[in-house]
């Protein structure tokens, strides 16, 4: 077997249902005629951009054959269907994740060939969607991945930015923002939906009759704009299904005011259409202001009111006013807290627009909505002020009031037996409005409070993270509804993450175990298990990651202008840029290896193991000290690679505007990554989930799924093996965090650790002596180590030499680098979402013939 046949899909039964012929003679003529008629280009001149265009706009004339055939499916049949609503989409690239989805590779390679260009090097031109900030928003995009390929009725709901994730150019070491105009060569995997339109509406104030003991609300806006739809079809890997994000912009009711503009007032003729486009043009807009927050209230609502009406007026169709039956035919997940508003929409929609009473509006809703929380920082967990709320949704606003009362009186009720002031204490932690801790005078609405008390079901992403939140920011109402919560360990997509994005290394599995079956069965990789033991599979397996290091040192050069020795150890870092995640640490331990390098004779250098050390990530435009450790890795980087005693043996870089492209060239890269958070800040993570199919060793925390990864790997060594064998595992432990935070004052740092501090702080890197960041772990009276960076120095830069020991040992590291992939079937998403779909949804597959 080699890279082409497997592409073929050799030996397996293609699901086969499209009418359209796919050979290449036939693609080749189909995207001509595409350049031609669609773009008006010249057979003769077909450029780069037109071959890629004309490529997706045939692609996705299959992607729509399957689209349609599985929603008449899924229409005649009427099966209860997921709503992911979601924020962020992080779909990347979508070019040759959809070729290799419709398993059509060889007609449209060799096509293209015919075109004069390279399929690999044309797809390079697509510009990513970026429609996420990180592990959130990827998430949801493996999970449509994976609902799609098991054929699960479902559908993603969400924004279409214009303008998404920002792009991060690097200047003068500093981070820039610039916008990332994704949208500006069109859009060609999208289908614009002038059909499938909503008004949606803000602010205005409330009208009230009284019937009787029956008070109708009807809310009299002041402000409406238009949904549109556009579809973004999902094609499933191996099945005729495919799947559908729907993705909404908003336009202005009246899109030029023609009177203003004859009174020659030219610009306020756009205001309208100005005010309505900003809601859909950017990714989380900067929210420090009043003005922004407001606007990400209002792009919270707007996706979801429209998602909702969207699915009542599909439900409406088929079923009338049989409310009733809603729950067995819907369930809405919410990604996170952000789409949580639609929990009082779907009420509002109920009551005010369909006409059921209270009791029966809030039944039905407490049954449909399910809720995840990604993260315990406090800044993800949304409070909206109340007054801000009354303003854009007053309706709203009054709406949750009495959600929040029937609430309250549940619990006075439910706690009667506790002691007077403790049970009031418990209602007020519990409340879904209450006092802005920081300034009592404000009032705000807890969307995670209100996400708890309005869904059948909560969960967390990693079972250290599931156990944490029933212990700490819904401890009390893990007290209230013990069964209410759950875990569902992340996962991810090993097409695009291992299959598509690795195809050497897919190909070698795919001959060890005489089956493609594992792409879709991830658990099947434990047949790798034997192979580790021998010793030419072994050198297959290295060969392979040289190779994709070569790969990666070709992007290095692109983006430093640097070459790399591709048989030093590929050290990788890749996430977004934040305290908890300690890049920080990890550049101290950098120079650490620095300062010793240079301190060393000739000869002990010998013995030194080389590393290329890669940093990637974004930080949040305004969080500055992320932006200072983005900084500092620039400057000590300099220092090092111009170095000419080090350069040979050490490198750092800082890779600017990480995204999905660039992760799925990284990835594949890596001997080692690093996911060292302090113990019980990351939720889960999931890059570390992609680095262990690709066979990156770990350097971590006892943190997020690292432990879950840590036992899998454990088990696949054998009952002797204990949890943390194999991988390189430091830290102090989650539960001793608390304390440890409260001694850090007394705590006595490593005499290294101070040493580095002083040359940071002599100004040794750059011309910056970057002083907030190291009083922030140093300071007491400024910060407080709140990341215990300093408790972990030590142990990590031991854990660091295990793993040079290790290195030295090729056959070892080979050996453990199979292991990790033959024990990641846990961490496909198809698992996560098999688990959602049985322990949440109740939601089953229903597969195009
Ligand atoms: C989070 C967390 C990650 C988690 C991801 C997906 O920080 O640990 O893996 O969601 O659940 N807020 C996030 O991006």
């Amino acid at each position: 077997l080699d890279v082409v046949s497997f592409r073929n899909n050799n030996g397996r039964k293609r699901a086969e249902t499209s009418k359209k012929p796919t050979d290449p003679e036939t693609v080749h003529s189909d995207v001509l005629a595409k350049v031609e008629f669609n773009s008006g280009g010249n057979r003769g001149q077909v450029t780069a951009l037109l071959a890629y265009q004309g490529l997706a706009w045939n692609l996705r004339e299959h992607l729509m054959e399957r689209m349609i055939a599985t929603q008449n499916l899924w229409r005649e049949k009427d099966p209860k269907f997921v709503y992911y609503l979601s924020a962020e989409f992080l779909m990347g690239r979508s070019l040759l994740n959809t070729i290799q989805n419709l398993e059509l590779y060889e007609p449209y390679a060799q096509a293209l060939k015919m075109l004069g260009y390279n399929l690999e090097t044309l797809a390079e031109k697509e510009r990513d969607a970026s429609l996420g900030n990180g592990g959130l928003g990827r998430l949801a995009a493996c999970f449509l991945d994976a609902m799609a390929t098991m054929n699960l009725p479902g559908w993603g709901y969400g924004i279409r930015y214009k303008y998404g994730m920002f792009k991060q150019i690097i200047k003068d070491g500093e981070q820039m923002e610039v916008p990332d105009v994704w949208l500006t060569d069109g859009n060609p995997w999208e289908v614009r939906r002038p059909d499938v339109v909503f008004p949606v509406s803000f602010g205005g104030k409330l009208k009230k009759t009284v019937t009787g003991s029956h008070e109708l609300v009807e809310w009299i806006p002041d402000e409406q704009v238009i949904a549109m739809a556009y579809d973004v079809p999902i094609p499933g890997f191996n099945t005729q299904n495919t799947g559908n994000l729907r993705l909404w912009e908003s336009l202005p009711v009246n899109e030029f005011d023609l009177d203003a503009f004859n009174k020659g007032d030219i610009l306020s003729a756009y205001n309208e259409k100005g005010r309505a486009e900003a809601i859909t043009s950017v990714l989380y807009p900067n929210d420090s202001t009043p003005e922004g927050k407001a606007l990400r209230l209002k792009q919270q609502y707007f996706f979801v009111s429209a998602s909702l009406q969207d699915v009542l007026a599909r439900f409406k169709k088929v079923h009338g006013n049989q409310f009733d039956l809603l729950p067995e035919k819907a369930c809405f997940q919410l990604n996170d807290t952000h789409p949580t508003i639609g929990i009082a929409e779907m009420v509002h929609l109920l009551v005010d627009k369909e006409g059921l009473d209270w009791e029966a509006a809030w039944g039905i809703t407490t049954k449909v909505f399910a809720f995840t929380n990604h993260t315990i920082m406090p800044e993800a967990l949304e409070k909206w002020p109340v007054k801000v709320m009354r303003e854009f949704l007053p309706r709203h606003m009054e709406i949750i009031e009495t959600i929040d009362t029937q609430w309250q009186a549940f619990l006075e009720e439910k706690l009667s037996e506790m002691p007077k002031a403790e049970k009031q204490a418990a209602i007020d932690r519990m409340a879904i409005v209450h006092p802005n801790q920081w300034n009592k005078e404000e009032m705000l609405v807890n969307m995670a409070h209100l996400a708890v008390v309005g869904s059948h079901t909560v969960n967390g992403v990693a079972q250290i993270h599931s156990d944490i939140i029933k212990s700490t920011i819904f401890k009390d109402f893990h007290g209230v509804f013990p069964l209410k919560f759950q875990n569902k360990t992340n996962g991810v997509t090993p097409r695009r993450w291992l299959v598509f994005s690795n195809t050497d290394l897919a190909t070698l599995i795919t001959e060890a175990l005489g089956t493609q079956e594992w792409m879709t069965n991830c658990k099947l990789l434990e047949g790798l298990k034997p192979f580790a033991e021998d010793a030419e599979f072994r050198k297959k397996w290295s060969a392979v990651k040289r190779k994709n290091k070569e790969r990666l040192g070709a992007k290095i050069r692109e983006l430093t202008g640097d070459d790399v020795d591709t048989s030093s150890m590929f050290d990788i870092q890749i996430k977004r840029i934040h305290e908890y995640k300690r890049q920080f640490l990890n550049v101290l331990s950098v120079i650490r290896r620095y300062n010793t390098i240079k301190a060393m004779t000739p000869e002990e250098r010998k013995s030194v193991v080389p590393r290329v050390c890669v940093i990637a990530g974004k930080a949040a435009s305004s969080y500055e000290r992320a932006k200072d450790i983005i900084r500092l890795v620039g400057a000590v980087g300099d220092t090092i690679n111009t170095d000419p005693e080090v350069r040979d043996l050490l490198r750092l870089y800082f890779l600017p505007d990480y995204n999905v492209s660039l992760a799925e060239v990284i990835i594949p890269a890596a001997d080692l990554s690093q996911h060292i958070s302090t113990a019980g800040t990351e939720a889960s993570g999931t890059s570390n989930m992609k680095f262990q199919m690709n066979g990156s060793l770990i350097l971590g925390t006892m943190d997020g799924a690292n432990i879950e990864i840590a036992e899998e790997i454990a088990a696949i060594q054998g009952p002797d093996a204990k949890v943390g064998d194999g991988l390189f595992i430091f830290g102090v432990d989650a539960k001793d965090v608390p304390k440890l935070r409260k001694e850090r004052k007394e705590f006595k740092t490593d005499p290294r650790w101070d040493e580095i501090m002083d040359m940071i702080k002599k100004g040794t890197f750059g011309n910056d002596k970057f002083e907030a960041l190291v009083d922030s772990v140093n300071d007491m009276t400024v910060g407080n180590d709140w990341f215990l960076l300093a408790n972990d120095f030590a142990t990590y830069l031991d854990v660091q030499d295990e793993v040079d020991a290790m290195w030295k040992n090729q056959d070892e590291w080979v050996r453990r680098s199979i292991l990790y992939t033959a024990s990641s079937g846990k961490f496909s998403s198809d698992r996560t979402i098999s688990q959602y779909a049985e322990e949440i949804w109740d939601v089953q597959p229903l597969a195009v013939a």
